[in-house]
């Protein structure tokens, strides 16, 4: 039976006449893959289910949020009792010191902490608290890292900005955006450099700890050590953006991972348990910036929304480390069954994974920064895509971004996914 998608290209028919793209998030549309996207009605456990009646084992999970798996009863039941009692009501709530006590469980280093609804609104206020601390307004980048959409992120951005070779966006004032110095990541000595020239104007750096938005990148130690001196040296902050790594590369972070000391830490996605939260907080003398105690504003109408903080809150509980490990090993036996049918098919691809998100690159290298994921061969990923689609995966569409496993993911899920590689790594070929 051939693989069809009507339903779903009538209404993306209808949704391109109302909304750019027929989306509400660019990489959503497929560009940079081949063929419709599936619109999906349904979710469960470790699978997707679209309008045309397939099944997908996930490998996207919303982008990072789903790592119990898809409508965990015990989430769902959290959500519809809050629901019950009111969606939203726009002042404090227990559930909201009782999620930042949660947060502060697996993130002992934020001290302090301020609930947003998106990892943009959290990314976009750490760099104002960078700049209202210290007084400065340059701030340090890397190339291929993506940090939301405030308009000082979007130069030489990662994500879908890099997917559509747009990584400096339209309508970003030049004025600002001269305020945004960006490095090759994993270049330390670039670093130095930078500080040795500017250090004195520059408010921070920001970085992806394990970068997931030009695919998954490892940080060096060499890159690791001159991020733990020199920033420090020269009055700088070092905001760790980790809306992916959170809770995905380590309950912990990148920052347990790599026992880091970041100042400010920004996390999304996994904290809301698929609801709009997120977060940013760090060192108490920071965050003592933000109003109402200080004179760095930042405001929210749904900030801490009950029900997102009710699907927050459940999902961080189960969280154990049990469960963390059930998704890592997940992305152990994924890793290691792609590997061997590279090797089976004499295909040019690599695999980077740290705990549970990977990357298949298609190149023959590992790659350390933008510039060596850029020179893979991104083609082959959207033929590559297009394969794993009709075999039943749901893959991200684009080589520029992470996999994502969950605990659901077992044993059935993972060898489904190596049968239909076994098909698509050599029928990608050119
Ligand atoms: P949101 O505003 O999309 O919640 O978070 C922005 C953000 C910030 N920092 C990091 C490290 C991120 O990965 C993100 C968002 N990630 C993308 C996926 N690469 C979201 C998916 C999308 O844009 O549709």
């Amino acid at each position: 039976m051939t693989f069809s998608l009507d339903r779903s290209a009538t209404l993306l028919k209808r949704a391109e006449a109302l909304m750019p793209g027929g989306v509400n998030s660019p990489v959503r549309a497929f560009r940079a893959v081949e063929g419709t996207p599936p619109f999906i009605n349904k979710a469960s456990g470790a699978y997707l289910y679209d309008e045309d009646d397939h099944r997908y084992v996930d490998l996207v999970g919303t982008w990072g949020p789903a790592i119990l798996g898809h409508a965990h009863p015990e989430v769902v039941s959290a959500v519809c009792a809050a629901a019950g009692r009111g969606t939203s009501f726009g002042a404090p709530t227990a559930a909201e010191v009782d999620m930042a006590e949660a947060i502060r469980e697996f993130f002992p280093r934020m001290e302090m902490m301020r609930l947003v609804s998106s990892g943009t609104e959290a990314c976009m206020s750490a760099l104002r608290v960078a700049r209202g601390a210290t007084g400065r307004d340059a701030f340090v980048k890397f190339e291929g890292c993506y940090h939301g959409h405030a308009d000082s992120f979007l130069v030489k951005a990662g994500s879908g900005a890099a997917t559509f070779g747009e990584p400096n966006s339209a309508g970003v004032p030049a004025d600002l955006a001269q305020h945004t110095l960006t490095l090759p990541y994993n270049d330390p000595e670039a670093l130095k450099a930078l500080f040795a020239a500017r250090g004195d104007d520059i408010a921070c750096v920001i970085l992806e700890p394990v970068t997931g938005n030009m695919g998954v990148i490892e940080p060096t130690e060499a890159f690791l050590d001159a991020l733990r001196t020199v920033p420090k040296a020269h009055g700088a902050l070092v905001i760790f953006d980790e809306v992916m790594t959170g809770f995905r590369v380590h309950r912990g972070g990148a920052q347990a991972l790599y026992d880091f000391p970041a100042d400010l830490t920004c996390l999304g996605k996994v904290v809301g348990g698929g609801l709009p939260v997120g977060v940013y907080g760090g060192k108490a003398e920071y965050m003592r910036h933000v109003s109402p105690l200080g004179a760095v504003y930042q405001a929210g109408t749904l900030s801490g929304n009950p029900l997102a903080t009710a699907a927050g809150l459940a999902t961080l509980r189960l969280l154990t480390e049990a469960t963390f490990d059930r998704a890592a090993a997940a992305a152990d036996a994924l890793t290691e069954g792609l590997r061997q049918v590279i090797a089976e098919t004499g295909t040019e691809a690599v695999v980077v994974q740290v705990g549970t998100m990977l990357t298949l690159f298609f190149g023959g290298e590992i790659p350390t920064n933008f510039d060596q994921v850029s020179a893979c061969d991104h083609a082959r990923f959207g033929r590559f895509h297009r394969l794993m689609l009709e075999h039943g995966v749901y893959l991200p569409p684009s080589g520029y971004e992470a996999w994502f496993l969950s605990a659901e993911h077992g044993p059935d899920e993972i060898n489904a996914v190596i049968e239909a590689a076994r098909v698509a790594l050599p029928g990608s070929a050119a």
